[in-house]
């Protein structure tokens, strides 16, 4: 399976300018999945997972993709018996810790899909100290 194209827009800069020192992102992604939405739908998620190797928690703020008009962080919370889902508008990523988005729990919600979607399915995702990860999702077609 294709694994994320992971390029962070820093390093893409360094570059860019042909020289300069590149410098390695203490954030890693994985294993981005885009669940194809249901035929009619235009809102589907997403799943991934999200490392931070430094000493530092770091953010993620927000999510974007030229496909999708809106993405939203979301959760699963079990209230009343129910489980629901809850925006979070913002998540913490804790120094030397990985947060696993998969189906029940962590997701990013997907919202007004271009359809078809493009055949390469490019995610920005942008955290505190104004860092973007620009990460390349495998579709998942159940
Ligand atoms: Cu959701």
């Amino acid at each position: 399976m294709l694994r994320g194209l992971l390029l962070p827009l820093c390093l893409l800069a360094s570059l860019l300018h042909a020289e300069g020192d590149r410098e390695e992102s203490a954030l890693d992604i994985s294993g981005l999945e885009v669940r194809e939405p249901i035929p009619g739908r235009m809102m589907s998620s997403a799943y991934l997972t999200i490392t931070n190797t430094s000493a530092e928690d770091r953010t993620l703020l927000s999510a974007s993709a030229d496909w999708a008009g809106l993405i939203e962080i979301h959760t699963h919370i079990h209230e009343d018996g129910v489980m629901r889902m809850r925006q979070l508008p913002s998540l913490i990523i804790p120094a030397g810790e990985s947060r696993v988005f998969e189906p029940g729990g962590l997701h990013l919600m997907l919202f007004r899909l271009s359809l078809p979607l493009p055949e390469t399915l490019t995610m920005t995702l942008c955290f505190d100290d104004d860092e973007c990860l620009i990460a390349e999702a495998d579709l998942m077609v159940p």
